[in-house]
């Protein structure tokens, strides 16, 4: 067995949410109560178990994000996952802490969780230089989420999110050039440059959103469950909040409706410890996200680790796609930035917090140093992946700066159903009257 250099990971507290006290790996200055959720397997061992019999798992973009299927390796490795990987309520079943993946999937993973990593990084430069406007949530630090639930998933089962969005934008088929041109309000821009950092869709991969109003998709995603349920098909829908949504009244409305009508839904808590400006229990009584409907079997998950968010995304698709009614998920994980832009995010944690995150707790660097430690990849071919994925980007940044601003008659198009337009619109100033152009 071989054994990584990531340090052991804490236990959870008894009672409950994943806050850890401030122990010694904490700098004295930090705060008195750290959040601290799981760390990825510091155990994690690699075996070839198959030579032949490699299931390689796409989780490709349209732009081309990660797929390495062509040149899979046949070889499987074995991994153990950290004993508190996975917490269950009302016998919610758990994936096996022995997990498998292939060298071409982990480097597939890898990609894609690094290319959401850079478009954010480059949402964060553009917003500095003032060519992003207005509110924009970088998912930094959440990237696993996106990407296991990716991999788990088919684009028949819906997705639907809240204002954090970019991360499940490029996993649904938004190109590094459409989410960054959409932040920049310009033609080319997934929502064709109207809709900015909360609104992205891509509904033809049943992506329903980027939505701004906190709380308000959970419902929604009852709906779409709701239609699939209707219409037969063999897909679910993941219907993803924050630790702050889930405090809303509608979130119970729609577990309630969900498990009366055995919808086939996963009601996916994002956990990364703060809502806006305020830790995740000043604002909740109970922070045991997965526990918190009576009725409906519940997972907590390490939202850190993508094998984990993988295996227990496929577990929650069997479960809802067969029929047995919703599954409460909660995704342990950590947002490094502020809340928006407009948040420097160090006034209600501190920065030794954040950084004992980054520096330990990472979902990237701890893929990374499972690919390393374990001769699955190479330092340099690490690197390589590295540097094609900022190339990407970077090319994306500049096509999404050629892209006109979209014309101004487009503003009023997109707004109501075809058909149902209202003749006129009031503008910011009473006496603007803007006249509906039809698309
Ligand atoms: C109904 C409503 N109330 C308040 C807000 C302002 N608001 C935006 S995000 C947010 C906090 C949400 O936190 P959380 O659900 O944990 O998501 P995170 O930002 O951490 O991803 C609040 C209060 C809003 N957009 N909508
Ligand atoms: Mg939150």
């Amino acid at each position: 067995m071989l054994r990584s250099t990531l340090p052991a990971a804490p236990r959870l507290l008894a009672h409950g949410s994943a806050l850890l006290q401030a122990a010694a790996a904490v700098p004295a200055r930090a705060q008195a109560v750290v959040t601290r959720p799981f760390l990825i397997s510091s155990n994690t061992i690699t075996r070839n178990v198959s030579s032949s019999s490699a299931t390689f798992a796409s989780v490709g973009t349209e732009a081309g994000g990660a797929n390495d299927g062509e040149k899979a390796s046949s070889s499987v490795y074995e991994f153990e996952l950290e004993p508190a990987t996975y917490e269950s309520h009302l016998d919610c079943p758990t994936p096996p802490l022995t997990t498998t993946t292939t060298r071409s999937e982990a480097l597939a993973l890898y990609r894609t969780m690094v290319t959401i990593r850079r478009i954010e990084t480059a949402a964060d430069a553009l917003y500095k230089a003032r060519m992003i406007r207005g509110f924009c949530h970088l998912s930094t630090g959440q990237e696993a989420i996106a990407v296991g639930m990716d991999v788990a998933t088919t684009r028949e089962d819906a997705i639907i999110t809240a204002y954090r969005c970019h991360g499940i934008a490029y996993v649904r088929g938004c190109t590094p050039t459409s989410i960054i041109a959409e932040l920049m309000g310009r033609a080319d821009g997934a929502s064709l440059g109207k809709g900015g950092s909360m609104h992205m869709y891509n509904v033809p991969q049943h992506f329903y959103g980027g939505n701004g109003i906190v709380g308000a998709q959970i419902p929604i995603g009852a709906g779409l469950a709701l239609a699939q349920q209707y219409k037969g098909r063999p897909s679910m829908t993941f219907s993803m909040y924050g630790d702050g949504a889930a405090n809303q009244g509608q979130a119970f409305e729609a577990y309630n409706m969900a498990a009366l009508w055995k919808l086939p839904i996963a009601f996916v808590c994002e956990n990364n410890m703060y809502g806006m400006g305020t830790r995740q229990d000043r604002a909740a009584k109970n922070t045991h996200f997965y526990k918190r409907c009576e009725y409906i079997p519940g997972i907590r998950v390490n939202g850190m680790d993508v094998l984990a968010v993988r295996d227990s995304s496929k577990l929650a698709r069997e479960w809802c796609v067969s029929g047995r009614g919703p599954l409460l998920m909660e995704f342990v994980t950590y947002r490094y930035g502020g809340h928006s832009m407009s948040d420097p995010g160090t006034t209600y944690r501190s920065r030794e917090e954040i950084n004992y995150m980054r520096s330990h707790n990472d979902c990237i660097t701890g893929l990374k140093t499972r690919l390393i430690d374990h001769s699955i990849a190479t330092e340099e071919e690490i690197k390589e992946i590295d540097k094609e994925a900022r190339k990407l980007v970077d090319e994306a940044v500049e096509e999404a700066k050629k892209s006109p601003e979209p014309p101004i008659e487009k503003l009023f198009q997109d707004v109501y159903i075809k058909g149902t337009e209202v003749p006129s619109l009031r503008g910011v100033d009473p006496q603007d009257i803007h006249v509906y152009h039809t698309a």
